[in-house]
């Protein structure tokens, strides 16, 4: 007997919905999503991993140039691990906000009243540093990905969307290089870090900026 290929395209498994359902759901998912803020101030009470782990199998479901899936997604649990990515991140910072940062970025930092001090990256139970491949290699030979600042961008947007619909708080915190979580995580030259997520429960009592948000109005343009 022959073994088949598997079939160059299958069915698309897709669900058609009721105008009336679209509405629902679309109104529902925007309240939901609008709920969202980042935090800076985490319990460290622990989280189910599994969750997490839902949750990332989620932002790996993301669309990417030609399906490379360009990403990985390091999760951090590992209190001394996060106390070294806290300790490089605020060496960082601290140059950032004495010297590599320009007065209008201060000032526009203002509101939300962050500076080099990041003990969320302590606090919080679970660190998410998402890692864009800016290249594969396939036996030692460099092999080309496509759109991955896109690509990544978009899991990005997918995790945080998942890591709140199930329940948890997320910061998305891009700490300036991030060269130094290449060194902590020891992950190979083509994995470039992309973001910093610390995921956890707010602090009780927990307070954010008084933001607002842009209109329907002042983001859509009709043609
Ligand atoms: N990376 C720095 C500064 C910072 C920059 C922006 I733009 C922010 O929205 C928030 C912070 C920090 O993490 O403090």
């Amino acid at each position: 007997m022959t073994h088949a290929d598997p079939p160059a395209h299958v069915a698309l498994d897709f669900n058609r919905r009721s105008a009336d359902e679209m509405r629902r759901r679309a109104r529902e998912h925007y309240e939901d999503v609008a709920r969202r803020r980042s935090v800076r101030h985490f319990s460290d009470e622990a989280v189910p991993l599994e969750v997490i782990e839902d949750c990332i199998r989620s932002a790996g479901t993301a669309p990417s140039g030609a399906h490379r899936q360009p990403w990985t997604f390091a999760l951090i649990t590992d209190p001394l691990m996060k106390r070294r990515i806290r300790e490089a991140a605020e060496a960082e910072e601290r140059e950032n906000y004495s010297r590599r940062m320009n007065a209008e970025w201060i000032r526009a930092l203002g509101p939300f009243g962050t500076n080099a001090e990041k003990p969320f990256l302590e606090a919080a139970p679970v660190l998410i540093v998402v890692l864009r491949h800016a290249w594969d290699e396939d036996e030692g030979a460099r092999v080309q990905n496509y759109y991955t600042q896109e690509s990544v961008g978009i899991a990005s947007g997918f995790l945080l969307a998942a890591l709140h619909h199930a329940g948890l708080a997320t910061l998305t915190h891009t700490p300036s290089p991030m060269g130094f979580l290449s060194e902590v995580l020891r992950r190979p030259a083509y994995e470039k870090p992309f973001l910093l997520i610390p995921v956890g429960y707010p602090v009780q009592g927990c307070e954010v900026p008084n933001l607002e948000r842009k209109r329907l109005d002042e983001i859509l343009v009709r043609y």
